[in-house]
């Protein structure tokens, strides 16, 4: 199992099998599959799971809740970790956690695909040492307790949802990525998981937002989507045909 700690990550939403193949070829560290927003559901997993089984980019899935059985599923499809979203508090990220790691550590249940399709499952005790449990903080009771929800055991890394963090928080994504004060959100993010030794990072979406969140010392981002690979694709090449 790869442990996924590189900083370029791509997100994706797409449940086509080819397009994750190749964004999963290895230009980014990882790639993420979006289960929260956007087509793709529990079924898919097992075919996205096998489209990038012994891809370069090691895949993390972001659920759609907080939710054990998801959580399972996403892992057991070949997952190297999860992003757990909508975490309302430490209580929360303590059910995430638990549910990202096999006993004794956690609760997670047996059943790897690979298996099924002719691939390998690591053993319980490599899935325990590389996977990683990404909890979202994109809500004010998140924000309140994150220095709870960074001392959490099996809590690998915290990660900022710049859009619901700003709705919840009644600002804007740029208001909330242009506060630098030392006791603003992203700064007290970033304070809790240097405590406790933890990754930080987050969605950007684009570049410029990568930039100004790595500014904030969130290094571990999602720089980019698939459907903007394709758009800026599109837009460079029509560029080119015509200069
Ligand atoms: C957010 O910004 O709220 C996200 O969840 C990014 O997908
Ligand atoms: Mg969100």
């Amino acid at each position: 199992m790869t442990v996924v700690d590189g900083t370029r990550g791509i997100w994706t939403c797409t449940t086509d099998l080819d397009l994750l193949r190749r964004l999963a070829r290895g230009e980014f560290d990882w790639l993420v599959v979006d289960a929260q927003h956007g087509p793709v559901g529990r079924g898919d997993l097992y075919a996205v799971g096998r489209a990038l089984d012994g891809a370069p980019a090691p895949f993390l899935v972001r659920l759609p809740a907080v939710d054990a059985a998801w959580a399972g599923a996403a892992l057991d499809a070949g997952a190297a970790g999860v992003i757990v979203p909508s975490v309302t508090g430490a209580a929360d990220a303590e059910r995430a956690a638990l549910a990202a790691r096999y006993p004794p550590l956690g609760e997670r249940s047996w059943g790897p695909f690979p298996p099924l399709w002719g691939g390998e499952a690591p053993t319980p005790e490599a899935a325990n040492d590389t996977v990683r449990c990404w909890v979202m903080v994109e809500t004010p009771g998140a924000l309140d307790e994150v220095d709870a929800i960074a001392a959490t055991p099996g809590v690998d890394g915290l990660f900022v949802g710049p859009f619901d963090l700003a709705l919840s928080l009644g600002t804007t994504p740029d208001a909330l990525l242009d506060d630098d004060s030392p006791d603003g959100p992203l700064a007290r993010v970033v304070a809790a998981a240097r405590r406790q030794g933890l990754l930080a990072g987050g969605f950007a979406g684009t570049p410029d937002r990568a930039r100004r969140m790595r500014a904030h010392g969130l290094d571990h981002l999602a720089v980019t989507n698939d459907a903007e690979v394709v758009d800026a694709g599109l837009r460079s090449l029509l560029t080119d045909s015509e200069d």
